[in-house]
């Protein structure tokens, strides 16, 4: 069963989306109309939201087979909350980037208003100006005449370039009889810990055997966190502070599917505690190395750690803290400075509810507003 949010400029363009992704057995479960709010309401347009269901048995248990209200409601619009001044400041800042946009659009070739206004509304989506611009212009080559004046085909081929530029990693690959070691590195306080718990859970919830090594011996709390959460899903944790310790720990769990490694959390600007960290890698030899960041960051900083954790060789990218990032853009911004895959994303602090193996598809629909996590 999949329940799922559809947003779109107008009811046939989500519904054909819909039939599309769900099947023609697909249940409208609801619909509605909304208007941009605040000052957006000046330079958006209106757009329909369907929240559709697929891939369930309908059970009619009405009386005389008939429900008593029609599955399609039109809902109006509750009135507008009170907007604060940080979201007006944000919005603010988003308009004159949109208006910014378009007469910078109006300079680029093969244009039509249609591509210009998709354009422009990438900036409400936190995608910076350059990537927008390489998105417009691959899709100006590409799309026939005809289609680029199409609001519905313009959109869609905007959204099919925001998703071929999301590379994603299926998660963790796992291996049939062979240990698979999985290293979690980042700045600190980005969530590594947290993902770790939600993981060794879930794996161990499959079937897979797990264990976990912690080498952040400076957070008691830290693994004691994850202590009590692998003790409830019978998962062994070793806290590790020196390299012999390190290798006695790998040799003990060598049998197992899966081996998370936790470390301590690293200021990027702390050049020596890096190294310090490619030297416990070096140790571990890990197969994966996820490098986990914060999506509440801004984009300058996240760049700069990539930079910074290069060095130590990562394979892959997790995004966390979804549920309190302005915008999802941000993911998009940095994935195109980096050439590595995204293996999750993390949506809260529940243990082991709120992670996601990263999809391209759910990607897109997240950094468009189209659906929330
Ligand atoms: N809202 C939200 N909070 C999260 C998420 N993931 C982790 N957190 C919270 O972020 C805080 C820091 O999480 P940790 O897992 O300790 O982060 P860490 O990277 O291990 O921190 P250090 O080991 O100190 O570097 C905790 O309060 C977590 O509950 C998420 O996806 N969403
Ligand atoms: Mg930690």
């Amino acid at each position: 069963m999949i329940i799922k949010k559809f947003k779109g400029p107008n009811e046939k363009a989500v519904l054909e989306r819909i039939r599309t992704e769900l099947g023609e057995e697909a249940v409208i479960l609801h619909t509605v109309f909304v208007r941009p709010r605040g000052l957006a309401r000046w330079f958006q347009r209106p757009c329909v939201e369907i929240v559709a269901g697929g891939g369930f048995r309908i059970i009619r248990d009405y009386p005389h087979g008939s429900m008593p209200v029609s599955p399609t409601t039109i809902v109006r619009p509750a009135p507008a909350p009170a907007i604060s001044t940080d979201d007006l400041k944000r919005e603010i800042a988003e308009i004159k980037e949109m208006i910014a946009r378009r007469t910078r659009a109006a300079g680029l070739p093969g244009q039509t208003p249609e591509l210009r206004e998709e354009y422009a509304a990438l900036a409400s989506a936190s995608i910076s100006d350059s990537l927008a611009r390489t998105f417009f212009e691959r899709i100006a080559e590409k799309l026939p005449a005809a289609a680029m004046r199409d609001r519905v085909a313009v959109h869609e081929a905007m959204r099919a370039a925001i998703k071929s530029a999301i590379q994603c990693a299926d998660g963790i690959q796992l291996e049939p009889g062979r240990c698979v070691r999985v290293a979690f590195i980042g700045p600190t306080g980005v969530g590594k810990t947290t993902t770790i718990a939600k993981l060794l859970s879930i794996y161990a919830y499959r079937g897979r055997s797990v264990a976990v090594i912690t080498t952040d011996t400076y957070r008691i709390a830290a693994a004691e966190q994850v202590r009590r959460v692998a003790h409830l899903a019978g998962v062994p944790v070793r806290v590790c502070g020196t390299v012999p310790e390190l290798h006695a720990a790998l040799e003990e769990f060598k049998d197992r599917d899966l081996v998370l490694l936790d470390t301590a959390g690293r200021s990027q600007k702390d050049g020596d505690k890096i190294e310090d960290l490619c030297a416990l890698l070096r140790a571990v030899q890990p197969d994966e190395t996820h490098l986990v960041l914060s999506s509440v960051t801004d984009s300058g900083t996240l760049v700069d750690a990539v930079k910074r954790f290069s060095p130590c060789g990562f394979t892959k990218v997790v995004f966390t803290k979804l549920d309190e990032a302005v915008k999802v853009g941000i993911v998009l911004d940095v994935l195109s400075k980096v050439d590595t895959r995204l293996s999750f994303i993390t949506t809260g602090q529940e243990i082991p509810r709120d992670i996601e193996v990263a999809d391209s598809e759910r990607l897109t629909s997240l950094i468009l507003g189209e659906e929330g996590v």
